[in-house]
């Protein structure tokens, strides 16, 4: 059975500057499996808004969580419907078989609760561990994705700050976690990064082919590529200013996202959601209102 075909169609995307992505490196990577920060990593961390490691899970994860997405988009878990389709693939969509709308969904979210083996990465102790250290407090994982951006259609994510998104409490400590699942690269669109941009604060961002930040704030001369093997991890600051190329190339690059943040930072009531987004829209802007990563 095919997952029903929700209207969760990506609605942005557009041409862009591919200047935007002319990195000028790439990212050095450290070692893994990552058990703990260091201090000399989390002076890193602190000082470039992100980790990158080589290898984070184990190769039996990775094919699990290939087969576990593959379940979701099959429509093998009753009850899931957070899947958004690329918004190319709109008019063909009635018509696609199976493989063809494997190849064209753009996004999974909030699926951790419907299938084990990405819930049991999502709540592995040893990446929890990681999540605690350098938050500073317990974390509790607030927003899960997979994002697969499809070989030849995938859109660019433009560049942006994550908390942007995220109604938690203003000012608290967000880390998220980028798994790659396929060997990633500036062609099939891996991460982009700006170091130490995070410790400037919130940008604010607009509705133009996404919600992002304005192009010209973009500081193009710092952008350092994140090419990653599978299993490697982009571990980063929620103020971060990253963004990812369109996916020019013929092969798959799926990645699973995860964002945690201290415990007493996520919203438990209506009010408080409602209070730390006018906090969110003031500082980010209001084109905001109804965004999802
Ligand atoms: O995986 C991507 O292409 C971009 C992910 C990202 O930055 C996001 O969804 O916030």
């Amino acid at each position: 059975m095919v997952a029903e075909l929700a209207e969760q169609i990506d609605p942005h995307g557009g041409d862009y500057d591919p200047e935007l992505y002319r990195p000028e490196g790439s990212a050095e990577t450290v070692a893994g499996p990552l058990t703990s920060v260091s201090a000399e990593l989390r002076r890193q961390y602190g000082a470039d808004g992100f980790l990158a490691v080589d290898t984070l899970i184990s190769e039996d994860r990775v094919t699990g969580a290939v087969a576990g997405i593959d379940r979701l988009i099959s429509g093998g878990a009753p009850g899931f419907r957070g899947i958004q389709w690329e918004g190319s693939v709109r008019a063909r969509l009635p018509e696609l078989d199976l493989e063809q709308r494997r190849r064209s969904v753009r996004k999974l979210v909030y699926y951790v609760d419907h299938e084990p083996r990405l819930h049991a990465i999502a709540h592995d102790p040893a990446i929890l561990g990681l999540a605690a250290e350098l938050l500073g407090a317990e974390p509790e994982l607030f927003a899960d994705q997979a994002l697969l951006k499809p070989p030849g259609i995938g859109r660019e994510k433009p560049w942006h700050q994550d908390v942007a998104y995220f109604d938690v409490r203003p000012g608290a400590p967000v880390v998220g976690l980028w798994i790659a699942l396929d060997g990633t690269d500036p062609d099939n669109g891996c991460m982009h990064v700006i170091p130490g941009s995070h410790r400037a604060g919130p940008v604010p961002h607009f509705n133009r082919r996404d919600f992002q930040l304005c192009d010209t704030d973009v500081d193009r001369r710092r952008v350092i590529a994140v090419p990653l093997q599978p299993a490697g991890c982009l571990i980063f600051d929620g103020l971060l200013h990253h963004g990812t190329p369109r996916n020019a190339s013929d092969r798959r690059r799926w990645a699973l996202q995860f964002h945690y943040a201290p415990a007493e930072a996520i919203w438990r009531s209506r009010e408080e959601r409602a209070a730390y987004k006018e906090r969110r829209l003031a500082v980010f802007g209001g084109d905001g209102l109804d965004v999802t990563c």
